[in-house]
């Protein structure tokens, strides 16, 4: 089956998971403050339904689109930004958190990253979680129209070998919303994952293999991820505050 992404609409916004409305299936927007997730998902839908800003940490809400009954895009707020209290800033990426790791529903991830700074160790992290819960993982690299062909073209293949070496599950590709480039292959992407029947399966991966560790290192890992959110923040990367057509506060109810 085949979603029409340009019928998405703004559903509702949650603060955190016991906020989130009943849901079949979704895939959530990950990735760093600034990456580009929301310019994404109004890329993809063909509409200004998420807001976008130069300013980092511009969603801050987990903000629900809905498709067809029962199936969500999910624009999450963006890791990695450290510009806020440090209490807001706490509460928020514990509800991030909350949500990854106990969200039933959620069948993937696509992890937005800038294609200039790709595989920032939170990045990795969230590769990592994705391998551990069985989330499939797509990663986008944003903002291609900022380089080069041939850039474009070496940065896809140096990710397509990082994925195939450390997280062989995933697959990547390159986005710009600004210049229009990346959609369709999105949007085959999470027609495979949302409409997919995964009933027969224990997990979406066919053959992915159990690990072996066990729970105890589960709930290990999933402080350490909460540690990295709440931590291993602000890098200084967001230095693309350049203006962007689609800059926009559209819906008022989210962030
Ligand atoms: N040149 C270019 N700029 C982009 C692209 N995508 C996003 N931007 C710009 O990057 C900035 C951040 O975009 P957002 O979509 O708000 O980023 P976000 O990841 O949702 O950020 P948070 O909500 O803070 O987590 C904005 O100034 C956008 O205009 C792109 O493909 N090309
Ligand atoms: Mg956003």
């Amino acid at each position: 089956m085949k979603s029409n992404y340009k019928n998405c609409t703004f559903f509702t916004s949650a603060a955190n998971l016991s906020g989130c409305p009943e849901s079949i299936r979704e895939v959530a927007f990950a990735g760093r403050s600034n990456a580009g997730k929301s310019s994404a998902l109004n890329y993809l839908t063909q509409q200004k339904i998420a807001k976008t800003s130069k300013t980092p940490g511009r969603t801050q809400l987990i903000n629900f689109f809905a498709l067809d009954e029962g199936y969500f895009l999910v624009d999450l707020p963006g890791y990695g930004y450290a510009k806020v209290s440090r209490t807001t800033r706490e509460a928020w990426q514990q509800n991030l958190t909350d949500y990854l790791a106990a969200r039933e529903p959620l069948i993937g991830l696509v992890i937005v990253m800038d294609c200039r700074h790709p595989f920032q160790p939170i990045d990795e992290m969230m590769l990592d979680f994705c391998g551990e819960v069985n989330l499939l993982a797509h990663v986008v690299l944003t903002k291609a129209d900022k380089l080069s062909r041939s850039q474009q073209q070496q940065t896809l293949i140096r990710a397509e070998n990082r994925l195939r070496r450390d997280w062989d599950f995933a697959s990547a590709q390159l986005l710009s919303s600004s210049k229009k480039q990346g959609a369709e292959t999105l949007s085959r992407v999470l027609d495979d994952w949302l409409y997919t029947d995964y009933s027969s399966l224990d997990s979406p991966y066919p053959d992915s293999p159990d690990d072996g560790l066990g729970d105890e290192f589960d709930s290990e890992f999933d402080s350490e991820l909460d540690d990295e959110l709440e931590n291993g923040l602000d890098n200084g990367l967001d230095d693309d505050l350049a203006n962007h057509p689609s800059d926009t506060q559209t819906k008022d109810d989210a962030c």
